[in-house]
């Protein structure tokens, strides 16, 4: 398993033996192959992890998950932010910075089309309440944990158990903080926001880190301080696709429908739904809202 990726040079970690970690370079047969934190790999050559030795990954595995952007919704280059996360924790603080509605939205729409499991985590509640702002994704059944300095983990660690959870946010909003909190030895640079309330960019780099105690493996992912989320190439059935109540429900809509409803899609089969189905399917539609925003944020 890649745990770090930084020029040129991939940590993995392997999952024979030992759990060594070893450095190693891509093969020139993989050309420019993109190979990313969580990403499973083949290495061969000098596998020791003994300093200054570097092995090879000959071979990249399929991937069960892919968390994708682009730097804005006409960019036509997809980066992958991390493979194989089966969940994805988007991190929001109550304040400093202030939460975005647009941010988190563009989180969810890109963890559900990746088939990729969201969790909202609310940092920072020693400072401000943010109980109206986690209102707004109320009906997606999406966990939504406390996860501040002044919180319990508990409910957190019970989440993370056997899962790979990668961390996404804005710079600033605790994300370094937290993985320090989840893995003590984890050491992670973390940065005050600055006088206006905005982050430093601390963390440049993703690194995966294996949770302590935990009896299944478990694995956190932090990230760098995302600055935009574009979503190019993401369609409508793209997010619905996680939703097999809904996904069933569509296959009544009218050819070419967007699912908003009226006025741009008035015959949408989502109007139909009822109760929990119904309440759902509206707030996937605020989603979907968000991602005919075009606008990176
Ligand atoms: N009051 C308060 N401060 C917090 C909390 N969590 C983190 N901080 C502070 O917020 C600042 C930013 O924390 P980081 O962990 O560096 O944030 P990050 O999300 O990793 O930022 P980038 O690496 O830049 O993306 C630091 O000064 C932390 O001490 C919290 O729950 N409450
Ligand atoms: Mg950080
Ligand atoms: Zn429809």
């Amino acid at each position: 398993m890649v745990i770090s990726v930084d020029r040129g040079r991939w940590g993995c970690v392997l999952e024979s033996g030992t759990g060594q970690l070893v450095t190693a370079m891509r093969a020139r047969e993989l050309g420019r192959t993109p190979i990313v934190v969580g990403d499973r790999v083949s290495v061969v050559g000098d596998r020791s992890g003994q300093p200054g030795t570097l092995a090879r990954i000959v071979r990249l595995e399929e991937r069960s998950s892919v968390l994708r952007r682009t730097a804005d919704d006409t960019d036509p280059f997809e980066r992958i932010v991390v493979a194989n996360a089966t969940q994805l924790l988007i991190v929001v603080a109550a304040a400093e910075p202030t939460p975005r509605t647009g941010f988190v939205e563009r989180a969810l729409i890109a963890a559900y089309a990746g088939g990729i499991a969201p969790i909202l985590g609310v940092t920072k509640g020693d400072i401000a309440d943010a109980s109206s702002f986690a209102a707004h994704f109320a009906g997606l059944d999406l966990p939504i944990v406390q996860c501040g300095i002044a919180d319990s983990l508990e409910v957190l660690s019970d989440l993370l158990d056997g899962e790979i959870t990668a961390l996404l946010g804005h710079s600033g909003v605790g994300k370094s903080t937290l993985v320090n909190r989840i893995v003590p030895d984890a050491d992670r640079a973390t940065g005050a926001v600055t006088g206006v309330g905005k982050g430093r960019h601390t963390s440049s780099q993703s690194v995966a880190l294996k949770l302590p105690r935990h009896d299944h493996s478990s694995w956190v992912i932090d990230t760098p301080g995302v600055r935009s989320f574009g979503l190019a190439h993401i369609s409508a059935d793209d997010v619905l696709d996680a939703f097999a109540d809904l996904m069933d429900a569509v296959e009544e809509c009218p050819r070419g429908c967007g699912h908003l409803g009226a006025p741009e899609d008035p015959e949408c089969a989502l109007d139909e739904l009822e109760s929990a189905s119904y309440a759902r399917a509206m707030a996937v539609r605020r989603l979907l809202a968000a991602l005919r925003t075009n606008e990176a944020w």
